[in-house]
């Protein structure tokens, strides 16, 4: 659950950072998954087929590692997407029972060409429209979609933390606000390892160059209500993946919970 004042944040400026979430030894354990993943997965061809849920390296760079799909990976991953504190936060940031939408997760690293930040030149995206990723209920907003992103190493001003445009889960776009986008507009989250960036898909982010000579791992979870898809259908769990995980992990991953119906999601 999150405090008055982290609520307060989220409301705010569309993200909260919430500190000292996750245990040294599972982000131990999932750090070096990562690097063992580094090692192993060929960076992924533009256009090649890839099966719906096998973990993919998609930028792979001396600087940069990006991996998504990459929850089949390792069974720390799914531990870590369904840490019973993340999931707490997540499920009172979305409104009720949340699923997993998709898991990406990234180490970087300083590149020789990057020693400052243009704050008009950042990879600015959302996922979601301001308008549909947003409901009252009870006196509460709640976001039906949202990331997580663990911050599994400490993150200093320097140290390449999510840049985020304040306020933008409301209202803006990119055409509009980018050209004319000023530094102080711009929030970089930060804190230290253990800590989770919480913020709605429809806020405007972007990853930022790191400045430091900190390497940088995050693992980043997307979480929906259980009648949402994944973001693109090779995010989904293999059925052969499913296979092997517990019943909660399943209805975690697919949305399924025989129990309930897709809609009685906050039928009160
Ligand atoms: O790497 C980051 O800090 C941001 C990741 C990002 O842009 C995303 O999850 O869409």
């Amino acid at each position: 659950m999150l405090t008055a004042k982290q609520r307060f944040l989220m409301d705010t400026y569309g993200y909260v950072v919430v500190p000292n979430l996750v245990e040294a030894d599972l982000m131990n354990r999932v750090r070096q998954a990562m690097d063992r993943m580094d090692q192993e997965l060929a960076p992924y061809q533009h256009g090649e087929p890839w099966p719906v849920g096998k973990p993919r390296k998609i930028t792979g760079t001396p600087y940069f590692s990006k991996f998504g799909p990459c929850i089949q990976y390792d069974p720390s991953f799914l531990e870590i997407a369904m840490h019973p504190q993340i999931m707490s936060c997540a499920q009172d940031i979305v409104g009720g029972p949340v699923r997993y939408e998709e898991q990406e997760c990234s180490i970087n690293s300083k590149h020789p060409d990057d020693n400052h930040i243009d704050v008009k030149k950042l990879g600015w995206h959302r996922g979601i429209g301001t308008d549909y990723s947003v409901f009252k209920g009870e006196g509460r907003k709640h976001y039906l979609w949202i990331k997580a992103i663990v911050f599994l190493t400490d993150i200093g001003p320097d140290d390449g933390g999510t840049s985020v445009i304040p306020g933008t889960q409301s209202t803006g776009t990119i055409g509009e606000l980018v050209p004319d986008l000023e530094p102080w507009m711009v929030h970089r989250a930060q804190g230290s390892a253990g800590s989770v960036l919480f913020f709605s898909e429809a806020l405007i982010h972007s990853v930022t160059p790191i400045l430091s000579d900190k390497k940088r791992y995050i693992m980043i979870t997307g979480y929906v209500p259980p009648f949402m898809r994944e973001y693109e259908h090779t995010d989904a769990a293999s059925s052969e993946f499913l296979e092997t995980v517990g019943e909660e992990e399943r209805i975690f991953l697919t949305g399924e919970n025989p129990k309930r119906d897709r809609y009685s999601y906050r039928r009160l």
